[in-house]
C-alpha cells in the first residue's frame, strides 16, 4: 500500500492551515503569506480533494465588491484547473476587534446585528464556491470573568443567531447543513458550548435541530480533558456528525493544532478505526498547521503526514478487524451468558416481571474477569506494527 492519499478519501484543508504564517501569542510571522491561488495549487500537489475557508481567508474584509468578484473569480479558477472542491465553509467572527467581547453573545447588541449580518454574506459566498456543510465556532463566544454575561442570556443570544441564520439559508434555497465546532476556551477564558455535549443539548432547543449537528476537533475535546472519540461516536450514534476536525494535542496544553496523530497515536488509531467501521463519509478536514520552526516545505510535509498517517492508521484498522486473535477474544468479552430473562428491545409487564423474579448469582457475576489486558496488548502491537 503507497498510502497515497485519494479524491474518495476526502481529505480537505482549510485555507488557514496550511497559510497559517506562524504567527503565535510570543512571536511574529516566519513564513510568507500566499494567496488563496497558491494554497489551493499546494494542496492539490499535496493530493487533497478539498479547501475550506473563512469568508475573510478569501475575501479580505474590507475588500471591495470588485476586488471581492475578481477574487472569488481567481479562486473558482484554480479550483476548476486544480479539481479541488470546496465541502466546508465558516465565518471569521474571532479576529476583527467588534467581536473581542464575542459575536453572536456580545453584550453589544449592534456587534450580535453585525455577525449576523457577516455571516449571512458569508454563507453566500461559501454556498457560491460550493460548501454544503456551514461551520459555526464560537472562538469569541465566552468571558473572562462571569461579572459580564448571563450564562443562560449568552445561550438565548446564540439560539437566537443560530434560528436566524438557518432560516436565512433556508429562505435562499440553500442546502446546506450547520455544524457547530465546541471548544472550552482560548482565546477566551471559557468558551460557551464548550464541548460536543454541550452542543448536542443546544442543537435539541433549535428551532430547526434536523438541519444542525456538530464539528468536534481532536485538539478541544483533549483541552478538556475528555475522549474524543467518546464524543464523536455520541454524535455519530444521533446522526450529528456533519463534519470533523481533525489534528492532534497534548493534554494541558493550549490549542496545539498539531499534525494529525503527532501526538496520540492510540487515540487516533481507534478514531479512525471508528470512523471507517461505520462508513463515516462526510469531510476529513485537517484543522491543523505546520510547527512555527518550519518553512514551506515543512508546510507541505505537514499536509501529507496528516493524509498519509490517517492512511496508515486505516490500514492497521483494517489488521484489527482481521487479527484472529484479536476477534476471538472481541467474541469472547461480548459473550451472553445463556438462561438470562429476555428484557431488552422495548418495555413490557411481562418483561418486568420475568427480571424482577429473575434470581442473579452476584457473586458469580462478580468473579468473571475480562481478558483487557491481552486485547489492549494485541491492539497495540497492530498500532506498533509487529501484528
Ligand atoms: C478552529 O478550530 C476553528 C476555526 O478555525 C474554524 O472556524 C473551524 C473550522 O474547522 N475550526
Ligand atoms: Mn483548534
Ligand atoms: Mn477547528
Amino acid at each position: 500500500m503507497d498510502y497515497a492519499p485519494r479524491p474518495q478519501d476526502k481529505f480537505t484543508f482549510g485555507l488557514w492551515t496550511v497559510g497559517n504564517v506562524g504567527r503565535d501569542p510570543f512571536g511574529e510571522p516566519v513564513r510568507k503569506p500566499k494567496t488563496p491561488v497558491e494554497l489551493v495549487h499546494l494542496l492539490a500537489e499535496c493530493g487533497a480533494w478539498g479547501v475550506n475557508f473563512h469568508d475573510n481567508d478569501l475575501v479580505p474584509i474590507d475588500a471591495t465588491s470588485a476586488e471581492r468578484t475578481q477574487i472569488v473569480r481567481d479562486f473558482k479558477n484554480a479550483l476548476s484547473t486544480t479539481g479541488l472542491v470546496v465541502p466546508m465553509a465558516t465565518t471569521n467572527l474571532f479576529t476583527d476587534p467588534a467581536f473581542r467581547d464575542g459575536a453572536f453573545t456580545s453584550n453589544d447588541a449592534a456587534v450580535r446585528a453585525y455577525a449576523v449580518q457577516k455571516t449571512m454574506r458569508a454563507i453566500d459566498l461559501g454556498v457560491e464556491c460550493g460548501a454544503e456543510v456551514y461551520v459555526f465556532w464560537g472562538g469569541r463566544e465566552g468571558t473572562e470573568s462571569d461579572a459580564t454575561k448571563n450564562p443562560a442570556e449568552s445561550i438565548k443570544r446564540f439560539r437566537e443567531a443560530i434560528n436566524f441564520l438557518a432560516s436565512y439559508s433556508k429562505s435562499q434555497g440553500y442546502k446546506l447543513r450547520f455544524a457547530l465546532e465546541p471548544k472550552p476556551n482560548e482565546p477566551r477564558g471559557d468558551i460557551f458550548l464548550a464541548t460536543v455535549g454541550h452542543a448536542l443539548a443546544f442543537i435539541t432547543t433549535l428551532d430547526d435541530p434536523d438541519m444542525v449537528g456538530v464539528n468536534p476537533e481532536v485538539a478541544h475535546e483533549t483541552m478538556a480533558g475528555l475522549n474524543f472519540l467518546h464524543g464523536v461516536a455520541q454524535a455519530w450514534e444521533m446522526n450529528k456528525l456533519f463534519h470533523i476536525d481533525l489534528n492532534d494535542q497534548v493534554i494541558g496544553r493550549y490549542d496545539q493544532d498539531f499534525r494529525f496523530g503527532s501526538s496520540n497515536i492510540k487515540g487516533a488509531f481507534h478514531l479512525v478505526k471508528f470512523l471507517e467501521d461505520v462508513g463515516y463519509n462526510g469531510s476529513k478536514h485537517f484543522d491543523a498547521h505546520a510547527f512555527r520552526t518550519d518553512n514551506d516545505e515543512g508546510v507541505k510535509a505537514f499536509a501529507k503526514g496528516c493524509m498519509r498517517t490517517y492512511l496508515i492508521l486505516k490500514e492497521k484498522a483494517a489488521r484489527w478487524n482481521a487479527d484472529k486473535n484479536i476477534q476471538a477474544l472481541v467474541q469472547q468479552v461480548n459473550s451472553i451468558a445463556p438462561g438470562l430473562p429476555a428484557w431488552q428491545g422495548g418495555f413490557s409487564p411481562d418483561k418486568a416481571k420475568l427480571l424482577s423474579n429473575h434470581s442473579f448469582d452476584r457473586a458469580a457475576i462478580g468473579s468473571k474477569g475480562q481478558p483487557y489486558e491481552q486485547l489492549d496488548q494485541l491492539t497495540m502491537e497492530v498500532i506498533m506494527g509487529v501484528r
